[in-house]
């Protein structure tokens, strides 16, 4: 049982809805995950607008990134994430990258490499994606991403694109 302070674990959630006001939905979601008990919200990005990796036949995002504090082992927090999906109206369809009205992905779980068959952290596309970086190195600056290396570094090879960060 993780009980203890020292088990807690810093981890950094990536937030995304492109359907339904997506602004809302990451709000709501923000409330929902700091409602989900043994987590506790360490910062929250700013809200960034983003144009749709993938199909392009579809709205743009809002994204945003959030750091929490937690004891929940790696695949209990990631079914928490996925229940909060679901109560959002996430209809999951068979085209890859497809609107949806929320997204969660588990991007960093402390200095963990994970590869189960239904979680693999660091969140393969973190190092690629603006809409990712951007508003994880605005919370986490000095941030080591394991396996990656430094998000400045990273962050310095990837295009800032047409994200724009929302007032
Ligand atoms: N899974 C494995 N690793 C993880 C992880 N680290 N976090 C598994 C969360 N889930 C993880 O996810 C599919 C499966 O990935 C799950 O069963 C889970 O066990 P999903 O949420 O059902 O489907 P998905 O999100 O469509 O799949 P995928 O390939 O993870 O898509 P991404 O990478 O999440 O990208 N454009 C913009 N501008 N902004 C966006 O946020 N997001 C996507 C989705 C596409 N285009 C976008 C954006
Ligand atoms: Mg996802």
């Amino acid at each position: 049982m993780q009980n203890s302070e020292t088990d807690l674990v810093t981890v950094y959630i990536g937030l995304g809805s492109n359907l339904a006001d997506p602004a809302e939905q990451i709000k709501s979601a923000r409330t929902a995950i700091t409602h989900v008990a043994g987590v506790k919200e360490l910062a929250f990005s700013g809200l960034y607008h983003s144009s749709p990796m993938g199909p392009q036949d579809q709205p743009d995002y809002v994204n945003a990134v959030m750091a929490v504090e937690t004891g929940l082992p790696p695949m209990d927090l990631l079914r928490c994430l996925q229940h909060i999906e679901n109560d959002h109206g996430r209809v999951r369809k068979a085209e890859r990258w497809g609107a949806r009205t929320l997204d969660l992905d588990m991007l960093i779980y402390d200095d963990q490499l994970i590869e189960l068959p239904d979680l693999i952290v660091p969140h393969p596309g973190l190092a690629e994606r603006a809409f990712v970086l951007y508003p994880l190195f605005e919370i986490a600056p000095q941030l080591v991403v394991p396996g990656k290396g430094n998000i400045a570094d990273l962050l310095a090879l990837c295009p800032l694109d047409e994200l724009k960060r929302l007032d």
